[in-house]
Parts: structure tokens; C-alpha cells; sequence
């Protein structure tokens, strides 16, 4: 199989500027060398080219909702034409917004896939629900069935249908809900696994129950959002959003390791590398490279090391 990155530098999604340089640091981390040395091809399409519209007046408090919803229409299509060329779809990020049109358009081509989202956060608040306004924090509430009704007609979306149903999607790595977004993930029956679970269950059981609920009927494509700020702070710092007592660096390979080997990871999202967040360039290098780590790991790369069929002692 075939890799392709599609890098996506934006920023609107959020209040803090920087994060649109993530594809950036995260490619001078030397992604594309990592991915190279595992058994696959890496077709790297460069960045996408998001316009910055005028007028774009707040949709209740939420910022720029015309720009948002623009930039994830030209990352659907990106992303649609990459799956349908054949690739695994690699989203370079930019905020977490941009997971809306991530999935809406790996949906284009896999209608039944299912959804991990590894974050501290649940990102599934409503423009009514969220606290801050910011478009990063909804993206899952433009993607479920069972939130049409609670979703107002935002402007820049109306290109876009839910079409997730909310048993598809199964969360890791929680730790900071809002009040709203607690209500929906209980009134939705939403399989999730906060910090707390990880320390209750262990990661390898959380992984298994995972891919049960998610594959157990039928087997499926996968798309994992990743959120870089899953992990803890003191490993990925350089994160608009930190929230301490994140995912070990174990934690997330292990559970990247699990992905790859469904041999089902058809798009992933790493998001929420904000250079400009960093205290130092060693913050922001080590962030970076930890995204590499997860990307590689998510793709094939083990901890147990990997031969050829052919290969012989010398
Ligand atoms: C918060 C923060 N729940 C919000 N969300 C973040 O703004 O809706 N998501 N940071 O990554
Ligand atoms: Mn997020
Ligand atoms: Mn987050
Ligand atoms: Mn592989």
C-alpha cells in the first residue's frame, strides 16, 4: 500500500495562530524519510492552499465560520481523491477543525468506516454548547446523524451532511469535557475512554475493547483523528490546548501499533502542532517529533523491528 500526505496549514478553527505551521515542523521532523523506510511508497501533494475570506462575520460567537467551512470543503476533496487513488491518507494539521472535512471526505469513498478520536478533548460541543465558540471544539457535531437536529444552519457548511452515527466512534485518551459535551456523550451512549479508564483498564484492554466494539461485526476502514495534545504535555508541549496527566509516549505507540495491525487504517489526522507554542525550538522539535513517532507507528513501523520473506544471516 501507498502513503499520501496531504498537508492542511490552517488555523481558523482556533484562536491561537501558529498551529498552521504545524505540516511544517512536522514534516522538518523527517516524516517523509520515516515512512519511506517502512515497505511503502510516500507520495507527498504538498500543502494545501486555504483563502482567507473577507466578511466573514462570527455565526453566533463562533469566529470566521464562512473560512472554516470553506477550508474543510477543499480537504474533503483532497482527501476523497487521495483514498480513491488507492492511498492511505496522511492529514498534516493545522487545528482540529479541519477533521470535519478529513472524514466528510473519506466518507466520500468509505461510506461504513468507523472513527477513533485519541484527544484530551471530546470536540463535540454545539455552537449552542461550546464555551469558547471555536470551530475545533465541534468538529465531531458536524459529522454525527444523531446531532442534526442540535446543529444550526452555520454558514460555510452547506455542502456538508452528517452521516456518522455516534456507534462508530469510540474516544481515548479524555480529560477535559465540558458540561455539554459530557450530557451528549451520555445521552448518545458514545463509547469512550477517558484518562481515568486508561489507568483503570490499561491501554492494551482499552485497545481491545476498542476495535471490538468498532469491528466486531464487520470488519471496516478506519480513520484515526489523532490530536497531538492526547499526549501528555510534558512530552508534547508545543499544543494550543495542554491538559496535564495526557498518554504516555508508551500509551500512544501502543496504541498506534494496534491501528496498524487491524490492517484497516485508511485516513489518519495529526493535528495540533502549534510551533509557535513551544518555550523553546528543543519543545517544539521534541512535539514534533513525537508526531512523527505516531504517524510511523500508525503506518508499520514496530518496536519488535520487521524482516523481508528473503532475508537470510549474512
Ligand atoms: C474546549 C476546548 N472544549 C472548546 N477544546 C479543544 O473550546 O470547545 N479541543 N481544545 O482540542
Ligand atoms: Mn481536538
Ligand atoms: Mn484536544
Ligand atoms: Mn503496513
Amino acid at each position: 500500500h501507498s502513503v499520501a500526505i496531504v498537508g492542511a496549514p490552517f488555523s481558523k478553527g482556533q484562536k491561537r495562530r501558529g498551529v498552521e505551521h504545524g505540516p511544517k515542523a512536522i514534516r522538518d521532523a523527517g516524516l517523509v524519510g520515516r515512512l519511506s523506510s517502512l515497505d511503502c511508497p510516500v507520495h507527498d501533494f504538498g500543502d494545501l492552499n486555504f483563502q482567507h475570506l473577507d466578511k466573514d462575520e462570527h455565526f453566533m460567537q463562533v469566529p470566521f465560520p464562512r473560512t472554516v467551512g470553506r477550508a474543510n470543503q477543499l480537504l474533503s476533496s483532497a482527501v476523497s481523491r487521495a483514498v480513491g487513488a488507492g492511498h492511505t491518507c496522511v492529514m498534516l494539521g493545522g487545528d482540529h477543525s479541519l477533521a470535519i472535512g478529513s472524514v466528510e471526505g473519506h466518507a466520500q469513498q468509505c461510506p461504513n468506516l468507523c472513527l477513533i478520536w485519541v484527544d484530551a478533548h471530546a470536540d463535540i460541543n454545539t455552537p449552542l454548547t461550546s464555551p469558547s465558540g471555536n470551530l475545533h471544539g465541534q468538529s465531531v457535531a458536524f459529522l454525527l446523524k444523531e446531532l442534526r437536529d442540535k446543529m444550526p444552519n452555520i454558514p460555510g457548511f452547506s455542502w456538508m451532511k452528517p452521516f456518522l452515527s455516534s456507534a462508530d466512534l469510540v474516544y481515548i485518551g479524555l480529560r477535559d469535557v465540558d458540561p455539554g459535551e459530557h450530557y451528549i456523550l451520555k445521552n448518545l451512549g458514545i463509547q469512550y475512554f477517558t484518562m481515568r479508564d486508561i489507568d483503570r483498564l490499561g491501554i492494551p484492554r482499552v485497545m481491545e475493547v476498542t476495535l471490538d466494539h468498532l469491528l466486531g461485526r464487520k470488519q471496516r476502514p478506519i480513520h484515526l483523528s489523532f490530536d497531538i495534545d492526547a499526549f501528555d504535555p510534558s512530552l508534547a508541549p508545543a499544543t494550543g490546548t495542554p491538559v496535564n496527566g495526557g498518554l504516555t509516549y508508551r500509551e500512544g505507540i501502543y496504541l498506534t501499533e494496534e491501528i496498524h495491525n487491524t490492517g484497516l487504517l485508511s485516513v489518519m489526522d495529526l493535528v495540533e502542532v502549534n510551533p509557535a507554542l513551544g518555550t523553546s525550538r528543543e519543545a517544539v522539535e521534541a512535539t514534533a517529533a513525537v508526531a512523527v513517532d505516531v504517524i510511523a507507528s500508525s503506518l508499520g513501523q514496530t518496536r519488535e523491528g520487521a524482516h523481508v520473506a528473503f532475508q537470510e544471516i549474512p
